[in-house]
């Protein structure tokens, strides 16, 4: 039995089926692009980071946080001792009293990496990414 020419109504079943094979691809990859952008890390948002410091070390540790463009950030930093909290590039500062917490609120107006870091105790508590 030849198989050379297939009967006009199949050779429609395969048109409709690679058309449909099109559109799913197509909702697929628009469904993927959809999710990388309301699942992204650095969306626009309120971001709240509390470091504490004692003994010398900041718990969490070194933290990098990434943000939107336009987020505000309020950091949080209570130390054992006294001594200067500094985030960079937007110059911000902050004197920490022992044992009291000490908030800076800023919006991440600016995009590139930061560190925020204590000028006594020399600790690296943030790098904080605005994109
Ligand atoms: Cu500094």
């Amino acid at each position: 039995m030849p198989v050379t020419s297939a009967p006009a109504r199949s050779r429609d079943t395969v048109t409709r089926l690679a058309a449909v094979a099109v559109l799913i691809v197509a909702g697929v990859v628009v469904a993927l692009l959809y999710r990388g952008s309301t699942g992204d890390a650095a969306a626009v948002q309120d971001r709240q980071i509390t470091v504490t410091i004692t003994a010398g070390r900041a718990d969490p540790p070194v933290q990098r946080v990434e943000v939107g463009k336009g987020s505000t950030i309020k950091l949080t930093v209570t130390s054992d001792v006294p001594d200067e909290l500094h985030v960079h590039g937007y110059d911000r500062k902050a004197t920490l009293t022992a044992g009291q917490p000490a908030t800076l609120e800023f919006p991440a107006d600016t995009a590139g990496m930061f560190e925020i870091e204590t000028h006594g105790a020399h600790l690296l508590l943030v790098q904080l990414v605005v994109r």
